[in-house]
């Protein structure tokens, strides 16, 4: 497969502010990942930008907001990324003052998708995605466009655990919800690249209806490299 041309990836809590803008290039897609602790939330995030995963203990730094700029192509076009992965946070701010109080929920309300991840093996982790996506309907302006949401259950090789039945969910989230769902293994890196795709294809589709959902990505970003495929 060809993989595309320039990618960059810079973390950290001050990355949000940067960006290649000032050199003609259009703001980033802003692409919020939420869900319960301890539903691979981070795990998903490290798997697609950096194609690693780890089992060890959770560092104490994994409660904190994590900001992370990359870049992906749609339609021939460098976009610049940007993917927070939220702490589990307690609700989904209804204000602007709300969410500027809760520093770990900074940005949130701006995003351009809601990744909402739950494990499949865990019940109460989907009852959180069902709160919060029913916070973040509950603080839509009206008038403004839908934010894509995509439902995400992850850990998909724990098959055996399954508390919902794949089916059920798929059926509420597609029909009911009107939303896309996916289900991905950040362990055995199993459809996450497909989640990102689908994702973006959303923004893509909510914000221009001529896009054309072709998308590629640069795959294992390092630090600070740029690559010409
Ligand atoms: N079996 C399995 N475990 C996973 C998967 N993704 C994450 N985990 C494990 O789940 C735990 C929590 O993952 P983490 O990414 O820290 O969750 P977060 O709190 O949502 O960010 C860690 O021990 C991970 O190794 C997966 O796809 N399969
Ligand atoms: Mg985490």
């Amino acid at each position: 497969m060809h993989w595309p041309v320039v990618c960059e990836n810079r973390e950290g809590a001050g990355a949000a502010a940067g960006g290649r803008r000032g050199c003609g290039m259009p703001p980033p897609f802003r692409i919020a990942v939420l869900g319960a602790q301890g539903v691979g939330k981070t795990a998903i995030v490290q798997r697609f930008l950096h194609d690693d995963y780890s089992e060890g203990p959770v560092p104490a730094t994994s409660h904190a907001r994590r900001v992370h700029l990359s870049a992906a192509v749609l339609n021939g076009h460098v976009h610049d990324l940007q993917i927070t992965d939220y702490p589990a946070i307690p609700s989904f701010p209804g204000s602007s003052l709300q969410e500027w109080t809760d520093s770990c929920c900074r940005g949130v309300r701006s995003a351009h998708v809601y990744i909402l991840v739950y494990d499949i093996c865990c019940f109460d982790s989907f009852e959180y995605v069902k709160t919060i996506r029913q916070q973040i309907l509950e603080t839509r302006v009206v008038g403004t466009g839908d934010t894509p949401i995509l439902i995400v259950g992850n850990k998909r090789d724990l098959q055996r655990g399954r508390v919902i039945p794949r089916r059920n969910v798929s059926d509420l989230v597609r029909k009911n919800w009107k939303c896309g769902y996916v289900e991905c293994s950040a362990k055995f890196n199993w459809h996450v690249l497909l989640l990102f795709g689908e994702a973006l294809r959303s923004i893509g589709c909510a914000s221009c209806k001529h896009v054309h959902a072709t998308i590629r990505f640069q795959r294992a970003l390092r630090n600070e490299r740029c690559a010409l495929m």
